[in-house]
């Protein structure tokens, strides 16, 4: 019975991008839909059992109340209890690591044929973003927030690194967010599912400047994203070499390559 109500409400709590937060942003891609599904499941399941012991308690204060200077019943156990309210706190958790375990598995899913990659760098204090099948590159100029602009509706993926300390990409509204470490190849995979602009930051403190560390997340329609990329080579903003090929422009690598010198 238990079982089933908890169930339910996770179920419940799936499907359906409407209905309440309880504090997360507003999803923009189909991982942060699972993700929310997950978290309002887990919410009701806490509201639930919260409801169920403040109404415990508080029929337990009315109904064993003080009326008269008898001793109470001095019975130092009660097994069948004792078992009961051991038993429901491990269905409960095994519940929740159930639909836990599902959604972690299918939001941490890498697509074999992903429809665009974009290498992310980490590096104090900016980013550094790399679409090398398109030969385009855009790196913080220092004053503005570098803008990764993605396709709506393709499966993007990226793959995080960094050129020195711990960062974390994040961007709230994909309600998902991934440490950057040296040494460790990470990725993930997003499906953005409408276009917009939304704010991204390093979520790992990393030094005097982390607080700058923002970028502007885009999604856009697939015809707005290759105007997007046909700008960016005739600014010159190009994957360092992609330029002797002969396919972009002459002067490539002057703007926009600062703030990622060294070693990076
Ligand atoms: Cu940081």
């Amino acid at each position: 019975m238990l079982v089933l109500l908890l169930v339910g409400l996770v179920l419940l709590a799936g499907c359906g991008g409407d209905g309440p937060r309880f504090g997360m942003p507003e999803p923009v891609s189909e991982d942060g839909e699972e993700v929310l599904g997950l978290w309002r499941g887990s919410f009701l399941a806490a509201l639930a059992v919260g409801a169920l012991v403040w109404g415990l308690v508080v029929w337990a204060a009315v109904r064993y109340r003080r009326r008269n200077d008898d001793l109470p019943s001095q019975s130092p156990e009660n097994i069948p209890i004792e078992i009961t309210y051991t038993a429901i706190p491990l269905v409960i958790v095994a519940v929740l690591f159930g639909f836990t375990y599902v959604t972690q598995d299918r939001v941490t899913a890498l697509s074999s044929d992903p429809d665009v990659v974009v290498h992310v760098t980490a590096f104090q204090w900016s980013w550094r973003f790399s679409y090398p099948e398109e030969g385009v590159q855009v790196v913080s100029d220092g004053n503005t927030p570098p803008r990764l602009v993605v396709p709506v509706g393709a499966t993007v993926r990226f793959d995080l690194e960094t050129a020195d300390v711990v960062h974390n990409f994040w961007v709230p509204e994909l309600l998902t967010k991934r440490d950057i470490l040296p040494d460790v190849e990470n990725a993930i995979d997003v499906e953005v599912t409408r276009a917009g602009s939304w704010t991204g930051r390093c979520a790992e403190f990393c030094g005097l400047e982390h607080h700058a560390m923002i970028f502007t997340f885009e999604a856009a329609e697939p015809a707005g994203y290759e105007s997007w990329l046909d700008e960016r080579r005739q600014a010159g903003d190009v994957v360092p070499g992609a330029a002797a090929d002969g396919e972009v422009g002459g002067g490539a690598g002057d703007e926009g390559a600062g703030g990622l010198e060294g070693d990076g």
